[in-house]
Parts: C-alpha cells; structure tokens; sequence
C-alpha cells in the first residue's frame, strides 16, 4: 500500500483532488447521478508542494475504491461508465461513446489550455467569435449524428459521456454564454441534463466546488467567473 492511499472507508469510493470542478467534476457528476455515496480529501494549493512526491504521478485526481487506485481521469471517467452501466448498450454504442470521449478531451484541452494562457486577454476576442463557435459548430454535429435522436450523445439513454459532454458546455458557459446559447442542440442538451433531479441538487449544492480551476489561472479561478 503506498502513501498515497487513504484510510477511508474501502466500501466507499473516495476522490482526491483540488477544491475546484477541474478533471475531478465529471467523477463528482456521475457519483451524485448514481446516488452513490463518496467521500473526498479536497487538497489546497498551500498543501499540495509537500504532499505533492506522495502521489506516484504527482497529479490528481485519484479515485480510490477498496483495493482499487486509480489515477488518469479519462479511465477513471470510463471505468464509472461501465460500473455504473452507463457506456451504451451494443459494441457500436461503446465506440461512440470512446469517440465522444476523446473528442472532449482534445475540446477540454483547447479550451482549457486557453484559460491558463499567460495572454487570454490579447486572445480573448479572437477566441470567442472565430475557434470557439467553431469548435462548438462541430461538437453540435457530432451530438446531432446520433441515429437515435433522443436528446443524449449516445443511443437513448445517458451514458456517462453525457455528463462530459455537459461538464465541457458548463466550462464554456461564464466565458461565451452567447456564443453557447447559438449553438442551439447543445444548450438544449446542457439545460435538459442539469434539469436530472440529482445533477440538479449537486449543482445547487454547497458540495460543488465553487470555481472551475484554481485562482492561479487567467480565467476560471474566481467564483464570478465560474
Ligand atoms: N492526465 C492526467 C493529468 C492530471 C493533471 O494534470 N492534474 C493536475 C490538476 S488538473 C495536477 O495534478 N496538477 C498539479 C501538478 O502537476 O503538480 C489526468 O487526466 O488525470
């Protein structure tokens, strides 16, 4: 057992992380969608120098599950989707959702790379009325390919690259609520899952952190902005 380990509860998952949305939101998401129960070591940036070698990365977030540590948010995204049942229902469905998920990631990186550019605000204008629309003028086809036409990213039921999907939008949403709002399918998208009853209590919540990063970036870092 190495010390990045917590002594928690091993029957109850528990995720450490920084006290913002960040890479841990979607874990939060999917863990309140389900009605599960977690618990959480939320790490401050004063802390997290000395604690930092005790991470065998030296990255969060970590996921913890009895005997189980995982690092790397993208499999731990995955590896809930399939516990929770939520990763499609046919070996098509699965592949959509490893397409969706991948192209948030390359969204999220775009988008949140450009929150920690040292020059967001020389940039700022640019981004917002050329990359951004397009980049969301995409996203909205692929939402818009899916055969089954009802309302989520995947087949006809959530998955839990619905709730990517909604964590990408919510990311745009204090920078370019207009630019959101154009792309029609997706705010209808993005209103119709935050409307979820347990999405719904997590986001009023005093739970939800209250910033997407923290407050070392150029943008995300105050609750006005978040
Ligand atoms: N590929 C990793 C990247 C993790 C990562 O970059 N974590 C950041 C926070 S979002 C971190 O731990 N930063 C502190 C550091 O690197 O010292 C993942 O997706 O989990």
């Amino acid at each position: 057992m190495s010390d990045q380990r917590s002594k928690k509860s091993p029957e109850v998952p528990h995720l450490t992380y920084f006290d913002v949305r960040g890479r841990a939101e979607v874990i939060r998401l999917l863990l309140e969608e389900t009605g599960t129960r977690y618990t959480e070591r939320r790490i401050t940036i004063d802390e997290w120098p000395d604690l930092k070698s005790s991470f065998t990365f030296g990255q969060l977030p970590i996921y913890e599950e009895g005997d189980l540590l995982l690092n790397q948010s993208n499999a731990i995204y995955r590896y809930l989707g399939r516990k929770f049942d939520l990763y499609g229902d046919t070996s098509l469905e699965h592949v959509r959702c490893d397409v969706i998920q991948e192209t948030f990631v390359d969204a999220q990186a775009n988008l949140g790379g450009f929150y920690w550019n040292p020059d967001f605000e020389k940039l700022r204008d640019e981004y917002e009325q050329q990359e951004l629309p397009a980049l969301l003028r995409k996203l909205e086809r692929l939402f818009l390919e899916n055969t089954a036409d009802s309302g989520f990213w995947v087949g006809k039921r959530l998955s839990y690259v619905d709730i990517i999907a909604w964590h990408f939008l919510d990311y745009v949403r204090p920078f370019s609520i207009k630019t959101l709002q154009r792309s029609k399918a997706l705010y209808r998208f993005k209103t119709l899952l935050e409307s979820r009853p347990n999405i719904a209590a997590y986001l009023a919540s005093s739970r939800r952190p209250a910033t997407l990063t923290v407050n070392l970036s150029p943008f995300g870092g105050t609750p006005e902005t978040s």
